[in-house]
């Protein structure tokens, strides 16, 4: 009986355990197919996923105190400014305590304001404006390097068995020289040496710049402090600068000449690159409900899905550069570029970029030339109608898009004339190197600056046509106002119904509306037409087609079989040329229409 009890007894067990699992499986059947139900065309949807992200350069938006420099309290006196775009995200470039030798990208204190942008104070007061307008902010995370006036560097300099030693790059001379061929983005070599312990240090940035070295754990773990408390002080993310620069190959062999020819490249993936991103998503991202975004110099498309794939556990998305760097050959020399090389791009995004791996989109920031100005035509003629243009694209392609500000008024590069013109260490690193030595014309290296120079996106926001652009009552602003504020400023556009900012609030508010915008799937329509950009988004029965004419004639556009345009939504001209088989736009005219 006890025999048979316990083979019954056994028996029963297993059903029992049978039956568990079966519900188990079931349940996690059941809770896979809820968590599928969720999906929208294989996506799960995220608020980052449907954002639209306004950048802001703080020294360059708003100046509240008459210093000529933007601050924090500007930001916050514009918040309506920005949340009547519609926008959902905020961008801030970095806003911590700094030299500014990098214009705060060379953090002296990460827990400290800036004093030139105000206080903590300001600061809570911003984030507190931003949330009550139902917005997000990012801010930036700068830990590749510090500012060599960081208390760790302060430390690690004084002596080779200082306990900050370990937290940077330090090597001894070879040969009496530098420890090897690397060069620093910003002309020269990238190791300097440091007189009082006779070693070089490593800065793939400006000297003032010295690169922290994440093999050493407390390094890590510092950083992985000081980003829980600005999100315990309720910052929704973070934009991480050149994050895939801080695994380095700490055998430092020469750099091959192809190596040479792309430093960003070279420097980047590093033998612990995906390990520290992991590590710093379990230690702090898994945390919180974050929004990431890795500015990924040096990464492919095709290694994008292994630093924002949604198993991988690493970022939420980054930036890649091939768009936006269009217009740059080698040596950051300007060239001609042309619009099926453009198409080529998003057509690669699409393919090699699936439901489980979020994108980008953006043709402007704080580092590049003004977006109209290098893919629209900034001329008095076609400047309106194709920065609305470039709005409509940015805001119907698959990713996350980003606008950097003044983007929206449809700015201008500036007319820069002379070195004496620029603030910017990239450039003036660059001019002792290049021209001083006498490898490039001052005339052709200003020349260049004009349509490349990072300065371009510096000039201070266009507010109205008062002393400045309103942009500060003070005497001189940080860098010059652009002279073309006079036409170009938010005051005349904000009761302008044809404006470029106006345009870009219904588009943002049709995006928000429309899924497929945001996960539909993505098809070029023609890729080899020179003038065309059309394209369909097309969610489930609910398919949009995107034409965009980029150039300064007019253009027809035969639409390939089955495909009928259906009904116009939008058009940043006054289109009313019913739909037919082939549709004739106007030169930089934009159409989205809804089959
Ligand atoms: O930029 C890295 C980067 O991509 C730029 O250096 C770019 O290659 C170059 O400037 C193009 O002209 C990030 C920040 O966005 C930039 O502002 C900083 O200067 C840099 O890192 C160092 O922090
Ligand atoms: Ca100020």
């Amino acid at each position: 009986m006890a025999l048979l009890d316990t083979s019954i007894r056994g028996g029963l067990v297993k059903i029992r355990i049978a039956v568990v699992v079966c519900v188990a499986m079931l349940l996690g059947g059941v809770g896979a197919q809820a968590e599928d139900a969720k999906l929208i065309n294989g996506y799960r949807p995220t608020w980052w996923k449907d954002a639209v992200v306004y950048q802001i350069y703080p020294r360059s938006f708003k100046d509240s105190n008459g210093d000529g420099i933007g601050d924090l309290k500007g930001i916050t006196s514009k918040l309506d400014y920005i949340q009547g775009l519609g926008v959902t995200v905020i961008w801030l470039s970095p806003h911590y305590d700094s030299p500014n030798a990098d214009n705060g990208y060379d953090i002296r204190d990460y827990r400290k304001v800036m004093t030139e942008f105000g206080t903590m104070a300001d600061f809570d007061t911003m984030l507190a404006g931003i949330k009550k307008r139902h917005m997000r902010l990012i801010i930036d995370l700068v830990v590749n390097h510090t500012s060599d006036e960081h208390r760790w560097f302060v430390e690690s300099r004084k002596s080779k068995d200082n306990p900050y030693r370990d937290f940077y790059i330090w090597r001894s001379p070879k040969d009496g020289h530098e420890p090897n061929n690397d060069p620093s983005f910003f002309s020269g070599s990238a190791w300097q040496l440091d007189p009082t312990t006779g070693q070089y240090y490593l800065h793939y940035f400006a000297v003032k710049q010295p690169d922290l070295n994440w093999d050493n754990p407390k390094v890590r773990s510092e950083v992985y402090a000081l980003m829980k408390f600005w999100l315990d002080k309720g910052v929704d993310g973070f934009r991480m600068d050149v994050i895939p620069l801080i695994s380095k190959d700490q055998t430092f062999p020469n750099l091959t000449p192809e190596q040479l020819a792309n430093i960003g490249k070279a420097y980047a993936n590093g033998p612990h690159m995906h390990e520290y991103i992991q590590e710093m998503n379990r230690e702090v991202l898994s945390k919180y409900d974050v929004m990431t975004v890795g500015e990924a110099l040096g990464i492919s498309l095709e290694q994008t899905p292994l630093m924002v794939g949604d198993q991988r556990h690493e970022l939420n998305m980054i930036f890649n550069f091939d768009a936006i760097r269009l217009n740059r050959g080698a040596g950051n020399k300007w060239r001609a570029w042309t619009l099926p090389e453009l198409k080529a791009i998003y057509a690669r995004h699409a393919a090699e970029l699936d439901a489980h791996s979020w994108d980008t989109v953006f043709l402007s920031n704080h580092d590049s030339p003004r977006a109209v100005s290098t893919f629209g035509n900034d001329t008095d003629t076609y400047r309106v109608a194709s920065a609305k243009l470039l709005t409509t694209m940015l805001l119907t392609l698959r990713g996350t898009p980003f606008f950097y500000q003044g983007d929206e008024l449809g700015m201008t590069n500036y007319p820069f004339q002379k070195i004496g013109d620029f603030d910017d260490i990239e450039v003036k690193n660059a001019y002792k190197a290049q021209v001083l030595t006498g490898k490039v014309s001052e005339a052709d290296y200003i020349a260049n600056l004009r349509r490349t120079s990072r300065d371009n996106a510096r000039t201070p926001m266009q507010w109205d046509t008062t002393a400045n652009a309103g942009f500060t009552t003070g005497t001189k602003p940080w860098l010059a106002v652009n002279p073309n504020y006079t036409k170009i400023n938010a005051a005349q556009e904000l009761k302008d119904p044809d404006s470029p900012y106006i345009y870009m609030q219904k588009m943002v508010k049709l995006r928000q509306a429309t899924p497929a915008f945001v996960y539909g799937d993505y098809k070029d329509l023609d890729p080899p037409n020179p003038a065309i950009f059309a394209y369909t988004r097309t969610l489930g029965a609910d398919r949009y087609l995107v034409v965009l004419n980029f150039s300064d004639h007019p253009a027809d556009f035969v639409l390939p079989d089955g495909i009928t345009p259906g009904r116009l939504l939008i058009s940043n001209e006054d289109g009313t040329e019913p739909s037919a088989g082939t549709l004739h736009l106007n030169a930089w005219e934009a159409r989205v229409y809804r089959d």
